[in-house]
């Protein structure tokens, strides 16, 4: 059973992996290089094919700017089936993108400081995972710095996204109040994906048209970080984006220790994971939710609610024992009925829920992955093996799919996932999972 769900996993990535050294989340729906989908793409490579483990990531950051940015997709060929492409996003307005590899202006969830160190974890030759990673770590490193001093304008050591879709978690519930603050115009767009994909699982045109406005906001400035800074109507300091940070430098400091010398980027690491770490704790977490959550910069205003990002800093290290204990019991009261996969992405308590929509919801497998070393990190190793366990019986009872239903009884009447099948992430951790 276990076996033939690794055969599959490893079919989809190795058909998934394209000719430019980069591998596709999912045929048709998403035909491009994806930032944080790279980085998990290339833990699952790194147990059968580390080669194609390093190219992934090579190509990724030879898409870097020049001022440390990475964007969150890079178009590396032209295609039909996806909106908005990069006619549309305009990378080229920013003085510093790089000119070589059309993208976006907007960056994921930084994951590639962890994803080097667990590579080097998962090796088996691990001089010459080494010698890779002396060669690309600078990179990363400049894509923290560029964080830090672009994207923090108040100097807290948490860093903003100014995008709903840097979040990676699109049209999460967080957002709705954020758009109620906006009155964009109607765009006139042809969407490519609810083609693909029932459109009762995908975010709506009106949420579309949000998403694209902001855009043009950046672009009229060129993408300027610091008018984005002034001008942008979405301005958020998001747990999941900030715990992935914080994670990326604990692995990079690690890294740079294995490889010896490089004192000047520890101790600047360490600072910022110092300064990082106390403001996540005291701005990030709400003992009366007991989770943390996110904080909206442009209005000023905390977003109280509860989603599955809200227990991401337990893969960083960054609760104490017993905040790890109140937001642990928080995500098994709210989302861990025994009717429930673990873990939905959305409080399934509230009424803005949706088992069915996207991120208002369904579980992913990236954030169940986080969770699962996150729960074991702190010593809570049975519900640890129930994530895991959810997330493999739901894997091999529907296929490897973009996001599912987390209810139980919707297998009584439908046997399927949602959004895009054959999903590279879900295939990819799958197979660290169960290693
Ligand atoms: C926009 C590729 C990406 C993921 C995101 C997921 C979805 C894109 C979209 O697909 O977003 O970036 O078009 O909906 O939300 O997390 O990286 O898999």
């Amino acid at each position: 059973m276990t076996t033939d769900l690794s055969q599959e996993a490893r079919q989809i990535l190795n058909e998934n992996f394209q000719n430019g050294g980069y591998t596709i989340p999912c045929k048709g729906l998403y035909p491009f290089q994806w930032k944080w989908d790279s980085g998990f793409i290339a833990l699952g490579f790194a147990h059968y094919d580390m080669e194609k483990a390093k190219t992934e990531m090579k190509t990724l950051l030879d898409a870097q700017w020049e001022n440390g940015f990475i964007p969150h997709i890079v178009f590396h060929v032209n295609s039909d089936t996806y909106f908005p492409g990069p006619d549309f996003h305009q990378s080229e307005l920013h003085p510093l993108s790089n000119k070589n590899y059309p993208s976006t202006g907007m960056t994921q969830p930084p994951v590639l400081g962890f994803t080097l160190e667990k590579m080097y974890q998962i090796a088996e030759d691990k001089a010459d995972v080494l010698q890779f990673i002396k060669e690309n770590i600078d990179k990363v490193y400049d894509n923290h710095h560029y964080f830090y001093t672009k994207r923090d304008p108040q100097n807290e050591g948490l860093v903003y996204i100014y995008h709903n879709w840097e979040s990676g978690t699109d049209n999460s519930p967080l957002w709705d109040d954020i758009w109620a603050t906006m009155n964009p115009p109607t765009y006139t767009f042809v969407r490519k994906d609810t083609k693909l994909i029932d459109p009762s699982e995908r975010p709506s045109n009106r949420e579309y048209d949000h998403y694209l406005h902001i855009i043009d906001i950046a672009k009229e400035h060129n993408y300027d970080d610091q008018k984005i800074a002034e001008l942008s109507p979405f301005l958020v300091q998001d747990p999941l984006f900030n715990a992935m940070l914080i994670k990326s430098n604990e692995a990079m400091i690690n890294l740079y220790k294995i490889i010896g010398g490089n004192e000047d980027k520890i101790a600047q690491l360490e600072q910022w994971q110092a300064k990082s770490k106390a403001s996540f704790n005291k701005k990030l977490y709400d003992a009366e939710l007991g989770a943390y959550i996110h904080y909206d910069l442009r209005n000023e205003k905390p977003i109280r609610f509860v989603s599955s990002s809200s227990f991401s800093p337990l893969f960083a290290g960054i609760p104490s024992k017993e905040q790890a204990a109140t937001i642990i019991n928080t995500m098994m009261t709210k989302f861990g009925g025994d009717d429930m996969y673990l873990c939905a992405s959305f409080d399934p308590t509230n009424e803005r829920f949706n088992p069915k929509k996207y991120w208002r919801g369904p579980v992913w497998i990236n954030l169940n992955w986080m969770l699962y070393f996150g729960l074991k990190d702190y010593g809570y190793n049975e519900i640890a093996e129930r994530v895991k366990s959810d997330s493999t019986e739901l894997l091999s009872k529907v296929g490897f799919y973009e996001y599912f239903n987390p209810l139980k009884s919707a297998y009584d009447t439908e046997n399927k996932g949602y959004g895009g099948g054959n999903f590279s992430w879900s295939a990819a951790l799958y197979l660290d999972l169960i290693n």
